[in-house]
């Protein structure tokens, strides 16, 4: 079984190397009894799994050195590179990603530090024993976390809960990095998102298809916007604005 990691990279000459390390370093161990829900471990197969890894990392139009440090990493360690000739945002990074990718299993890894590749494990057991196709790693199930400011959880909070009224769900965290998809259910929906708007996209559109996600706790570090942290109250706009439309139309 193989696990595609998909990695969305701009402006990240701070962490990409780090980030891209701890990947490469995480052993894919998972401790899997068939669930015998449509998705059979192989034949014969019980208890742990070690699952292949591909990662694949779309520079989206970076200005720093990030570009430069990608192409030493490209080809270490099962790493690809792929290269957009101008910036576009993170949706068109991720899809530009899952177009590549060969895995059974694909996981999206933002190339800050914010989410702990030791999670990877945790994050795919429920797929890889057939209990779910699509699995999200919630940073409010009691995990171990930074705080993070207020408004800043506030908003993730009130993105879930029009997202759990809107989609009759009961996520806690649906703008988390740490999406994980049966490699056929993602390839299937058509994604529009360029930016941001991925996250709220791809949860509402999981969902309307009758996909109940699987949550799991994960650890978090989140960095200040000193630190590069990028996102603002505009994006939440626009992630509300994505979940309202894509309630009515596809
Ligand atoms: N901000 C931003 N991030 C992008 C873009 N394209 C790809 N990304 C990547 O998308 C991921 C999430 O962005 P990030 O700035 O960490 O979001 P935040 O931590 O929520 O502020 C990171 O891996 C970025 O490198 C883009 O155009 N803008
Ligand atoms: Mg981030």
């Amino acid at each position: 079984m193989k696990l595609s990691i998909l990695v969305p990279a701009y402006n990240e000459q701070a962490t990409i190397r780090e980030i891209l390390a701890r990947v490469r370093a995480v052993d894919v161990v998972v401790e899997a009894e068939d669930g015998n829900l449509g998705y059979p471990l192989p034949p014969g197969v019980k208890g742990p799994i070690r699952l292949e890894k591909e990662i694949i990392v779309v520079d989206d139009g970076s200005t720093d050195n990030t570009p430069d440090l990608l192409r030493q990493e490209a080809g270490q360690g099962d790493v690809q590179v792929f290269f957009h000739a101008v910036n576009q945002g993170k949706g068109a990074a991720v899809r530009t990603a899952i177009q590549h990718a060969t895995g059974d299993i694909l996981l999206i890894q933002d190339a800050d530090l914010e989410y702990d590749p030791r999670d990877y494990a945790r994050l795919l057991q429920p797929i890889v024993e057939g209990r779910a196709a699509v699995v999200y790693g919630s940073r409010f199930l009691g995990g171990p976390r930074k705080a993070m400011l207020f408004w800043h959880a506030a908003g993730n909070k009130l993105l879930t809960f029009i997202t759990n009224i809107l989609y009759d769900a009961i996520l806690s965290d649906m703008e988390t990095c740490y999406k994980v998809f049966r490699a056929e259910v993602i390839k299937d929906i058509p994604l529009r998102a360029r930016r941001f708007e991925f996250e709220p996209e791809v949860t509402a559109k999981v969902l309307k298809r009758g996909y109940r996600i699987y949550e799991v706790p994960i650890s978090y570090t989140g960095r200040e916007y000193e630190e590069g942290k990028k996102i603002t109250w505009r994006d939440g706009f626009l992630a509300l604005w994505t979940l309202i439309k894509y309630r009515f139309v596809d």
